[in-house]
């Protein structure tokens, strides 16, 4: 079929499946789940799903959140929504992006005209992001439960987020690209890099000397040191990249490219059939940036991995019209490819590539698969027993395939690959299975992250939420759909990790280097944070420290004159579990968090005259709303 066909085809489905969920059955697809059918595989499916009260999941789910800017943590298999944590957002129950201590990991990572540009606007940081990919970082092939790195499309940065007390404590801003796409950890020998796609092509120097000449634009891939969230290296390639993902050997990264042609609008973009992933040599690059084969880039090392330029760098295989995700097997050696325009996946045996770097030999020899799997294939997920279970956007399925069976087909056998097909509502992007970006990947769960929900819940307006469908695999070749779980605007990805891996604290420790800050300001001040309750006054800086025990603050009044630029650190005694107190201003537009055994500190300018009442605003005992103070603003003498 050419891509022309299977373009054609796939968006003519999507009549099909406007009609619903029954139409679809009735067209004769594999069959899925309908509501009052009793599959026995199904129940016994559910059954682990229905959690009992009290009852703990064996997984957590970490799920990104699209263009709410945040990470969620969910029980899985239950798909309890446990917490969010602020990354890109701004949040209005922690005080992430309004808190000193949040102040400082959003901004220190912005390039300085970054920040000059958002200061024209009034503003410290961005409040907006997209942020698409969660993965943890890895040792030896599995998830370390260190840390989860996760991008930003909307404003190009990359962030850190630390598994032992669920918070970000890194956010950097990544120069010379725009809009960072796909994201993936090292998997080998440990998280180290981590890869990061731009998406967007531009001029390299974006200065606005180049404006509409896309044949001078360029993108960028580029490696982040996972321990110092530091730009290590970048390569400059041809078309733009779209996912990424490595290889279990510590060698070679893989990036997908859809616009290849470098186009600029849609039927440029879609053109050519045959797009490519770009394959990156590791152990080239780090030798070219420490020979000095680069261009220093707003303080970065960048190589030339454009095609035909540095064939030691990088290799662009060709891949049929648009691919997107890339997903490496836990079987160590196999990289899939997955088509999107294309109704199938490549394979690629990363066994090939050594001779591929040291030959001319033709890029496609490394591809040995290409199963047909079906209309608009998005991405892939592993059992860890050599199937594969990949999404199909405009067949709204998932098909579940053996990767021997494909790779044999490839060479002239008589096998079908293909074991079976589920229905999902609707439209499926990403997909994860338990563990499954690991060398652990256990064949228990499958979750389709699907774009649409339309009939499947009650209707909410003409905004819908996405709808997460869980997927039992255990039970046999057929895969059975055993929840719905809706989930507001758009977890495009999520990992599922096993509960013995991530380990997070119930009370901060005092001495995290969160509260350095504080700590440090309150030394020059005299104070103990931990014991003094005062306010210090230091020129028209007003420094105010209270403790907090339920239900008091140490302070149940204070006092500054208007224009004082005030700062309140609110240190919370408390070290018992989930005894967690806020503190929220009136009339300032200021709250905040504090967990048990934290700092946080606000700053702001007292510029309003009068009796503002401070409150906490986080449930911690039968006298919470008693808990609070009053805060006197003294008029500016006139
Ligand atoms: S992408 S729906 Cu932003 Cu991860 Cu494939
Ligand atoms: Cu402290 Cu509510």
């Amino acid at each position: 079929m050419s891509a022309e066909e299977t373009r054609k085809k796939g968006f003519s489905r999507r009549g099909v499946l406007t009609a619903g969920a029954a139409a679809a059955a009735g067209a004769g697809l594999a069959s899925g789940f309908v509501p009052g059918s009793a599959k026995p595989a199904a129940a016994a499916g559910a059954s682990k799903v229905n959690l009992a009260p009290g009852e703990l999941d064996p997984y957590y789910g970490f799920w990104s959140s699209g263009q709410t800017g945040e990470v969620r943590i969910l029980g899985f298999p239950s798909m309890r929504e446990l917490m969010r944590i602020p990354v890109f957002n701004r949040c209005s129950a922690t005080g992430w992006g309004q808190t000193n201590e949040s102040l400082k990991i959003l901004t220190e990572g912005l390039m300085p005209e970054t920040k000059e540009f958002l200061a024209a606007k009034g503003m410290k940081t961005y409040d907006n992001g997209d942020l698409h990919h969660p993965h943890m970082s890895f040792t030896d092939g599995t998830y370390d439960g260190r840390y989860l790195f996760a991008n930003d499309k909307a404003n190009t940065r990359v962030a850190r987020i630390r598994c032992d007390v669920m918070k970000c404590d890194k956010i950097i801003e990544i120069p010379n690209a725009q809009d960072i796409h796909g994201m993936r950890p090292q998997k080998y020998p440990r998280t180290g890099y981590v890869f990061a796609n731009g998406e967007h092509e531009v001029p390299l120097v974006n200065d606005g000397q180049i404006l509409n000449e896309p044949e001078k634009y360029v993108n960028i891939f580029t490696a982040i040191d996972g321990d110092e969230m530091k730009v290590a290296w970048q390569v400059i390639v041809s078309g733009n990249l779209d996912n990424t993902d490595c290889d279990y050997q510590g060698k070679y990264a893989f990036s997908t490219s859809y616009n290849s042609e470098m186009g600029m609008t849609l039927a440029d973009m879609t053109e050519a059939e045959m797009d490519h992933v770009v394959v990156f040599n590791l152990k080239a690059i780090e030798e070219g940036v420490k020979a000095g084969d680069v261009q220093m880039l707003n303080g970065v090392p960048v190589v030339d991995g454009r095609k035909g330029q540095n064939k030691k760098y990088t290799r662009y295989i060709p891949i049929p019209n648009s691919p997107h995700g890339v997903n490496t097997a836990p079987d160590k050696r196999h990289v899939v490819i997955n088509g999107k325009l294309s109704p199938t996946v490549s394979i690629i045996d990363v066994e090939k590539l050594d001779a591929l770097f040291e030959s001319d030999i033709d890029p496609r020899s490394c591809i040995v698969g290409e199963p047909e799997l079906g209309l608009g294939p998005l991405h892939t997920a592993y059992d860890g027993k050599g199937n594969a279970f990949t999404t199909l956007f405009l067949d709204s399925q998932v098909v579940k395939w053996n990767i021997d069976k494909a790779i044999r087909a490839f060479a002239g056998e008589d096998v079908d690959p293909i074991i079976s097909k589920v229905d999902v509502h609707y439209q499926p992007g990403h997909n994860s299975t338990s563990m499954g970006e690991t060398a652990e990947a256990d064949g228990e769960w499958l979750i389709s992250m699907n774009k649409f929900s339309k009939d499947r819940f009650i209707n909410v307006g003409p905004l819908k939420p996405e709808n997460e469908q869980l997927i039992d695999i255990a039970s046999g070749d057929e895969m059975s759909v055993v929840h719905d779980g809706p989930t507001f605007a758009e977890p495009h990805d999520s990992i599922i990790v096993r509960s013995d891996i991530v380990k997070p604290v119930n009370v901060w420790d005092r001495a995290d280097p969160v509260f350095a800050d504080a700590v440090k300001q309150a030394a020059a001040d005299g104070v103990d944070l931990e014991s003094d309750d005062v306010v210090i006054r230091d020129g028209n800086k007003v420094r105010v420290y209270m403790t907090s025990v339920a239900p008091q603050f140490g302070l149940e009044e204070f006092t500054v004159k208007q224009g004082d630029e005030v700062t309140v650190y609110v240190t919370n005694l408390d070290d018992v579990d989930d005894v967690t107190h806020g503190f929220c201003l009136s009339n300032h537009g200021i709250a905040m968090e504090v967990a048990p055994q934290a700092t946080s500190s606000v700053t702001f300018v007292a510029n309003r005259p009068g009796v503002h009442w401070f409150y906490c605003q986080w449930f911690c005992h039968a006298l919470h709303m008693e808990m609070r103070g009053r805060m006197f603003v003294e008029p500016r003498a006139s």
